[in-house]
């Protein structure tokens, strides 16, 4: 997911173009502005954390570009590509990450990426449709991260 920060300042054609050149396929997207309920749900592990609602405020301040990514180990490799949550760190360990590139600080760090296939499994559904079959119908024979 491209999150608010780098929709508003046109950076979705940029992490489209690096999303095809890293060997992602783009199996659907859509734009959305997240509802308060929702962004609480997708980020629902960090309920108890300090940053929650700011989390929460800062993800629902804009639109958002949502995109199903294939490939092999995407998961991993999706994280590889985004790079640290702190873009600041990012910018030192992994100068040619999306966060290092276009990340503002630990909130504003420009993408959301799943963190196991369950996840993605969750996150699908909450994004592209109303019922856990969405996700699941996404996920299949996928081999579980
Ligand atoms: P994400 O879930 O968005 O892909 O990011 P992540 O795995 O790298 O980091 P995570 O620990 O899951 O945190 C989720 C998002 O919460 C915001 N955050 N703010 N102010 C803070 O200290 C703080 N820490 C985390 C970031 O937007 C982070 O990506
Ligand atoms: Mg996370």
């Amino acid at each position: 997911m491209v999150k608010p920060d780098c929709v508003e300042t046109n950076q979705v054609e940029s992490i489209k173009a690096l999303v095809n050149a890293s060997g992602f396929l783009i199996i659907t997207e859509r734009m959305l502005r997240l509802e308060e309920s929702l962004a609480r749900n997708f980020y629902a592990e960090h309920s108890k954390r300090e940053f929650f609602d700011d989390l929460v405020d800062f993800m629902t301040s804009g639109p958002v570009a949502a995109m199903v990514l294939q490939k092999r180990n995407a998961i991993a490799e999706w994280r590889e590509l985004i790079g640290p949550t702190d873009p600041s760190k990012a910018r030192v360990s992994h100068p040619q990450t999306l966060r290092a590139k276009w990340g503002i600080d630990t909130q504003r760090n420009c993408v959301h990426g799943s963190d196991s296939s369950l996840s993605a499994g969750r996150e699908i559904s909450l994004l592209f449709g109303g019922s856990r079959s969405t996700g699941k119908r996404f996920m299949r024979g996928v081999s579980r991260a």
